[in-house]
């Protein structure tokens, strides 16, 4: 026959253990032990409680820009929760969360959201590597670091966070083609949030789902509910195993929801209806492993929980005031200019002037000077 079908055997699955209503499928829940569980709750109420605190602090003008995660912290911890700290993470710019749990303080997240660049800077003996604002390049770095441990005979993996947007870059095609060649050690997990700013998931790609197009590059691909935790463990547990053991790369697409705004520089009411985020708020990852945790699990329970806010409330306080201290002690964000030029071009030296009158005015304000 000339007109044959081409048997392509990998199906796209979609991943649920712990659906919205905190219903478990016993025969699919992952063993995880409780100390792990209990950390990673704990680390998602931080995540979720720092970012509320941040976006105050943004209002407040006491720190610049940053992107909010709530919504998402299912999807960054489920997945970070399988490495081990000798394994890589690359993010991009929306994982505080994941950040936090590979060892980021939150004091030198804040610095970085207020320009310095001290809090870019990863401690030597952490395998993360710094944030990444351009969508998608930070691909190509996990890429070439996976290949670098393979010349190193190391069975570290790499793990890297994207998201929907990112998809529609030639750096996430390139990535995932020298990833399936070259069989590297890369976890690439897509946060399907729905949104690139204000461009929708329908108009990103005409593809069903983002998970298949693992298969044109011939790597394993899994689309997951990413606000089920459990979901994103067992999905992330499974490709870390292939990669240490020398099989090649996964794509994880993990579909969940940006409940707050793209960044504080946003205003998402201007292009998405508030049914469309309650529709979400109804499948929130919090509650949802809270629940897991306090009934299948008798590991939690509701004052549990209030003790825990008010810690991580304190927790929160001092690593501001720290943030804080640190801040008044250390040198104008003014040197951000210093450091990739010798010759500073016409266009930044007009920046560094206006950010050097901006800074100087808010010194007045402030009664600082
Ligand atoms: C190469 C590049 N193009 C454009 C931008 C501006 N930009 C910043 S975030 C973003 C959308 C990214 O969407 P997505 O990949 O879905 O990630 P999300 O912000 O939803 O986490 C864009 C277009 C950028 N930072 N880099
Ligand atoms: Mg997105």
């Amino acid at each position: 026959m000339p007109r044959n079908k081409i048997n392509i055997s990998d199906e796209i699955e979609h991943l649920s253990v712990l659906n919205e209503k905190g219903q478990l499928d016993k025969d699919l829940e992952p063993e995880i032990s409780e100390t792990l569980l209990l950390n990673i709750h704990r680390t998602m109420l931080l995540g979720r409680r720092f970012d509320e605190r941040l976006l105050n602090l943004q209002r407040q003008g006491r720190i610049g820009t940053f992107a909010p995660i709530t919504g998402q912290e299912a999807a960054q911890l489920g997945a970070v929760a399988v490495l081990r700290s000798s394994d890589w993470m690359v993010p991009s710019f929306r994982e505080t969360a994941a950040e936090i749990w590979r060892g980021r303080t939150m004091e030198s997240l804040i610095l970085y959201y207020s320009g310095f660049n001290e809090g870019g800077r990863i401690p030597d003996d952490m395998n993360n590597l710094p944030v990444c604002v351009p969508v998608a390049t930070h691909l190509l770095h996990a890429v070439g670091l996976a290949w670098a441990l393979g010349y190193r005979k190391k069975d570290d993996v790499v793990m890297t966070f994207f998201g929907d947007g990112a998809t529609s870059e030639g750096d996430f095609h390139e990535g995932l083609n020298f990833a399936g060649v070259y069989r590297t050690p890369v976890i690439f997990v897509c946060q399907n949030n729905q949104w690139a700013i204000s461009v929708p998931r329908s108009k990103q790609t005409r593809s069903q789902t983002l998970a298949q197009k693992a298969l044109a590059y011939g790597i394993p691909g899994l689309q997951v509910d990413g606000n089920d935790l459990l979901a994103v463990y067992s999905a992330a547990k499974e490709a870390v195993e292939r990669a240490r053991s020398g099989g090649g790369p996964t794509l994880i697409e993990c579909v969940t929801y940006r409940l707050m705004m793209h960044t504080t520089a946003d205003d998402p009411k201007r292009y998405r209806k508030e049914e469309e985020v309650q529709e979400w708020v109804g499948r929130d990852p919090l509650p949802r492993f809270q629940k897991y945790l306090i009934e299948n699990k008798k590991l939690l329970s509701k004052e549990k929980i209030d003790r825990l806010e008010t810690e991580i409330k304190e927790e929160i306080q001092a690593a501001v005031e720290r943030a804080e201290e640190q801040k008044s002690k250390l040198k104008e964000p003014l040197e951000m200019f210093d450091h990739v030029y010798a010759e500073l071009p016409k266009n930044l030296k007009e920046q560094k002037a206006q950010l050097a009158g901006e800074l100087s005015g808010n010194k007045k304000e402030d009664g600082h000077d």
